[in-house]
């Protein structure tokens, strides 16, 4: 079978990003962002999809995160359908319950092709460090480009950096259940025959 792959260069005047991934590859994550908490959740999530992912990213950080981070999930969800292509022979679906350390996460996602986007977590405000807001812009940005539907629950949690983790690795983990290829289905799964 040909690998699942795609490569996207996205430039504007507030961000510069490359995102090179394949499906079909598990390689060492390479991920390079002005924001190394994204770095962080990015490598993650790469490691716990089994997705080969890289990716080389800059943008206007003075003005803040928002710019980037949306831009990153824009990106990534580009290339993600680019490489999913007409969706023959995947599983479609996946669903994820992952806890980390008190915080623990529910993730159900279908590549159907359309979006929705259903984001419950409650994250508490915290003056300094990321602005962990801008969890539920990356998945917005990334679940409409990537034509998905995508619920995602946080059930529990006191930490906003374990409550993250757990919503990335979650998303991840239901990821690599719903991009399989299964042997016994041979067609689009779906009964309308497209999934687009
Ligand atoms: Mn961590």
């Amino acid at each position: 079978m040909k690998q699942r792959k795609a490569f996207i260069e996205r430039k504007t005047k507030e961000t510069d990003i490359c995102v090179a991934l394949n499906l079909d590859k598990a390689a060492e994550p390479k991920i390079l962002t002005d924001i190394g908490f994204i770095d962080h959740m990015l490598t993650l999530f790469a490691a716990h999809s089994g997705i080969s992912l890289a990716i080389n990213a800059s943008g206007d950080t003075r003005v803040d995160d928002h710019h980037l981070v949306e831009d990153l999930g824009i990106t990534l969800g580009l290339a993600l359908k680019q490489a999913l292509g007409d969706k023959k022979g995947i599983a479609r679906y996946g669903h994820f319950l992952l806890p980390m350390d008190e915080a623990l996460s529910y993730v159900a996602l279908d590549l159907s092709g359309r979006f929705y986007l259903s984001y419950e977590a409650e994250i508490k405000f915290q003056k300094t460090g990321f602005n962990y807001d801008l969890i539920q812009e990356f998945f917005y940005a990334f679940a409409s480009n990537a034509g998905m539907n995508l619920h995602i629950k946080m059930l529990k949690g006191r930490n906003n950096h374990h409550i993250a983790e757990s919503i990335f690795k979650a998303a991840a983990r239901a990821l690599k259940q719903a991009i399989t290829i299964s042997k016994k289905q041979k067609s689009i799964p779906s009964t309308k025959g497209v999934l687009q």
